[in-house]
């Protein structure tokens, strides 16, 4: 549903291209959910002006929600928070070097007054993102609602189906 012709509520962007295995998984979360989104490469090292423009177009946009996924020195969140009101949610990308402790210090540790709602390390919290993104969008939109509900449902029933680990 990348770029389809219906307005992307969430903004789907992360620093570099080498972040979208990780970012693929919020991807295909929002998808499955059927939650119109775009996906951006916005680096808040080496494009730091297409992140600003980007924030500050966000809500005009129609942007209800924005998933930035990051690693290393992952400031692209935070300075994402800085600069609009739409709720950001921080994906720390599990870096070579300090395996994500770096990336997950860099986007929780905000000061007061400029949130990011931060996830776990890697695949869980990309996908974890784009779950609470549904959840967040869910009052507003009863498609997204039943969509969270179903998935909710099936996970339920996947793990109490095969509930002994020896089969
Ligand atoms: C960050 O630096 C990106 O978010 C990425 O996780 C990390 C490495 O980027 P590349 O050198 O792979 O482009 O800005």
């Amino acid at each position: 549903m990348t770029d389809t012709v219906q307005a992307p509520l969430v903004g789907l962007v992360m620093g570099s291209r080498s972040d979208w295995e990780t970012m693929q998984h919020a991807a295909a979360r929002l998808e499955a959910l059927g939650i119109a989104h775009e996906v951006r490469v916005v680096s808040a090292h080496r494009t730091p002006d297409v992140l600003f423009d980007y924030a500050a177009t966000a809500a005009g946009r129609g942007l209800r929600a924005i998933i930035a996924g990051a690693g290393g020195a992952a400031h692209l969140p935070g300075m994402l928070a800085a600069k609009t009101a739409v709720p950001v949610l921080g994906v720390p990308v599990q870096s070579k070097a300090l395996n994500g402790m770096d990336s997950l210090l860099s986007i929780v540790q905000m000061p007061a007054g400029v949130p990011v709602a931060t996830f776990a390390i890697g695949n869980p919290g990309a996908t974890n993102a784009a779950l609470f993104a549904a959840a967040m969008l869910a009052a507003d939109h009863a498609d997204v609602a039943a969509a969270l509900d179903a998935f909710r449902a099936r996970q339920t029933a996947e793990v109490a189906g095969s509930d002994d680990p020896r089969q």
